[in-house]
């Protein structure tokens, strides 16, 4: 029937996602090794705190919706980038470029893709770099290579980012202009705090 058939791919997604799971786990340990031992030795943990989630099929069956692409459960890790995410929020936007690079030059990490919304935020106002990342999964009779997601934040750009998703989520097109400007006003605020912030821990760390 219809219905078993159904209930049998999303159990072939669930299984599917498992490898996901791993793979955020052998990035979050790369991360928490680069946080303890970088404060350790330059007295600055340059990672504020990570957070991570694998895509529900939920989500996943939205996305692929979407972008009218079909389901496919086997190569559904090669067409979505960001069934694996990991989120992390460092204190100041020098650390955001200091871990991106400290996980660029690890052997196995392979970094398929980078935007850079700091750089060149977004219109609405958002800033953050993404990495789409791939790295090596060592199961029980294979290697599997993942993308994970990586979204590298500063304090300031998360709070942003987390009320603008909160605000405007139920909005499918863009906001009003209105919004528009004001959401463009705040996050700038947010990267002027950015700034002072970071010139103050020059001084302080100079010392
Ligand atoms: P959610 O609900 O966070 O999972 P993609 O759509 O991923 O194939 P795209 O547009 O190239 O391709 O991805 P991009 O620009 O790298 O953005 C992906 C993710 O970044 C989003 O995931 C959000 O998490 C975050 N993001 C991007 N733009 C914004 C923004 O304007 N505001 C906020 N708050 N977050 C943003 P999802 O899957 O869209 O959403």
């Amino acid at each position: 029937t219809d219905l078993a058939d159904d209930l049998s791919l999303l159990r072939d997604l669930e299984r599917r996602l498992l490898v996901h799971k791993f793979a955020i786990e052998e990035l979050m340990t790369k991360l928490r090794i680069l946080s303890e031992e970088f404060d350790s030795v330059h007295r600055h943990d340059p990672i504020e705190h990570i957070t991570n989630r694998v895509k529900k099929p939920e989500g996943i069956l939205d996305k692929l919706r979407r972008k009218g692409l079909p389901l496919d459960v086997d190569s559904i890790g090669e067409v979505l980038d960001d069934i694996a995410g990991v989120r992390v929020i460092c204190p100041f936007v020098s650390d955001v470029y200091r871990v991106s690079e400290m996980l660029a030059r690890q052997h196995d990490v392979e970094i398929l893709r980078t935007k850079d919304y700091i750089a060149t935020p977004k219109p609405n106002g958002y800033r953050s770099l993404h990495l789409i990342v791939r790295i090596p999964v060592f199961l029980s009779d294979r290697v599997e290579h993942v993308k994970v997601e990586v979204q590298l934040r500063t304090i300031a750009m998360d709070f942003w980012a987390t009320l603008e998703h909160k605000l405007f989520y139920k909005y499918d097109d863009s906001p009003p202009a209105d919004f528009m400007a004001e959401l463009m006003s705040s996050a700038m605020i947010a990267a002027q705090l950015d700034e002072r912030m970071e010139s103050l821990h020059r001084r302080i760390h100079q010392e």
